[in-house]
C-alpha cells in the first residue's frame, strides 16, 4: 500500500537520524490504541537506539494537556513522540518546539500542525483508516523483527476496529501466533468475543475502564515489560492486576448489557442510553452494542465528575458522519468538545447541559 509508506517515511528517517542515548518523552493517552503505539515506540527506541525513553500520560485521551508539559519541561528531552493524541493545542506544541523536537503519530482528522514531523495517513486520504498502533507496527517493521511485537499491535488494531484495512498483519499474527486468533475465518469484530486476542485487548482496556488513568499506566507496564503475551496470561509482572480488573469489569459489561435492553430510548434515529456505573463502560459497551444495530445511530453517555462524556456508535448500515455529528451536538455549549472518526466519534460537555445536547440531536 502507497498511502502507508508516505505516511511512516517521515519517521523512519526521523529515528535513522537519531542518536544513540538520545532523551526521548512519548506522550500517550489512556486506550488501547494509544498505549499499544507508545509500548512499540519504547521498545523500538530501547533495541535500536539503547534509549530507555521516559512515558508520559496525558490527563485527557484526546488532547495533550498542560500536566503533561510540566513533565516534559522536567526532563527537557532532545526528542518527544505523541502518539493516537488527535489534539495538541497551538500553545502547548509552541511551548513543546521550543524545548525538543516533536513527532506526532496519529490518525485522527489531520490538523495543520507547522514545524513538527506529522505522521498520519490521512493526510494523504482523509477517509483512510488506520489505527495509530498499525503505523507504530510499520515503522517498527522497518528497523526489526516484528514477531515479538506482533501480539501488542495485534491488541491495538483490534481495540481501534483496525481489522479491515490492516490485513498483512493479522496474516502474520495468524502464522506466528496462529492461537491468538484461533480458528476464526473472518478477521472482523467476531474476535472480541471469540478470540484469545479479544480477551487480551479487553484486559488491558479494563485498567482504564476500572481504574482510570492509573489503570492505563499499569497496563502499559504490563506490555513494556512482558516479552510475550503468554507471560501475561501466567500473571507475571503485574499482570494479575489486569486479570483481576478484567474480572470486574467483565461482570459489570454484562449487568448494563441487560441494563441497556430495559433502558433505552428510542428517538428518531437514535438510540440513547445512560450508563450508571462507578467504572468508565461507556466505550466498550458502545463497541459492543453498536454490533447489534442496523440503521441507528448509538448514543451512550455516562457522567464523569461535573461533566458527561459521549461515545457516538453507528449501526452496520448506516451511513451517518459521526465526527460531524458530534462536533454539531456540542457546537453551541460552552466547555465542550465533540469529534472522533466517520464511523465511530465521541463527545464531552459540562452536566447541566445536558438537555441542550439532546435538543441539538434531536433537530439533526
Ligand atoms: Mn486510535
Amino acid at each position: 500500500m502507497e498511502i502507508i509508506e508516505d505516511t511512516i517515511k517521515p519517521a523512519v528517517e526521523f529515528f535513522k537520524i537519531m542518536k544513540r542515548g538520545s532523551k526521548v518523552a512519548i506522550v500517550h493517552g489512556h486506550d488501547n490504541d494509544s498505549i499499544c503505539s507508545a509500548a512499540i515506540i519504547y521498545k523500538l527506541l530501547k533495541i535500536v537506539h539503547k534509549t530507555e525513553a521516559r512515558l508520559i500520560v496525558s490527563g485527557l485521551n484526546s488532547a495533550v494537556t498542560e500536566d503533561a508539559i510540566e513533565k516534559i519541561k522536567k526532563i527537557k528531552p532532545d526528542y518527544v513522540i505523541i502518539v493516537d493524541i488527535s489534539d495538541v493545542p497551538v500553545s502547548i506544541l509552541t511551548e513543546l518546539r521550543n524545548i525538543s523536537q516533536v513527532m506526532i503519530i496519529d490518525h485522527h482528522v489531520p490538523k495543520g500542525y507547522v514545524k513538527i514531523i506529522y505522521v498520519n495517513p490521512r493526510v494523504f486520504d482523509r477517509e483512510i483508516y488506520l489505527p495509530a498502533t498499525y503505523l507504530c507496527y510499520k515503522i517498527y517493521e522497518k528497523f526489526l523483527d516484528v514477531e515479538k511485537i506482533l501480539w501488542i499491535s495485534g491488541i491495538g488494531t483490534l481495540s481501534d476496529m483496525g481489522m479491515k484495512n490492516c490485513s498483512d498483519l493479522f496474516e502474520s499474527i495468524k502464522s506466528n501466533d496462529k492461537e491468538l486468533i484461533g480458528n476464526n475465518e473472518n478477521i472482523d469484530e467476531i474476535l472480541f468475543d471469540n478470540s484469545l486476542l479479544g480477551k487480551l485487548a479487553k484486559m488491558f482496556d479494563s485498567g482504564r475502564v476500572v481504574v482510570g488513568i492509573d489503570g492505563s499506566v499499569s497496563a502499559l507496564n504490563v506490555l513494556l515489560k512482558s516479552e510475550n503475551y503468554q507471560e501475561v496470561l501466567q500473571g507475571k509482572y503485574g499482570s494479575k492486576n489486569l486479570l483481576g480488573w478484567y474480572s470486574v469489569s467483565e461482570k459489570e459489561f454484562n449487568r448494563l448489557v441487560k441494563d441497556f435492553e430495559k433502558k433505552k430510548k428510542r428517538i428518531k434515529r437514535f438510540v440513547m442510553y445512560e450508563v450508571k456505573s462507578k467504572y468508565n463502560m461507556k466505550s466498550p459497551l458502545a463497541t459492543y452494542l453498536s454490533k447489534i444495530l442496523t440503521n441507528e445511530v448509538l448514543v451512550i453517555y455516562q457522567r464523569s465528575g461535573k461533566y458527561i462524556d459521549v461515545s457516538f456508535r453507528r449501526g452496520k448500515v448506516c451511513i451517518v458522519d459521526l465526527n460531524q455529528l458530534a462536533g454539531n451536538s456540542v457546537k453551541d455549549i460552552p466547555d465542550s468538545n465533540g469529534g472522533g472518526h466517520i464511523q465511530a466519534a465521541g463527545a464531552r460537555f459540562p452536566a447541566r447541559y445536558l438537555d441542550r445536547f439532546l435538543r441539538n440531536l434531536k433537530s439533526k
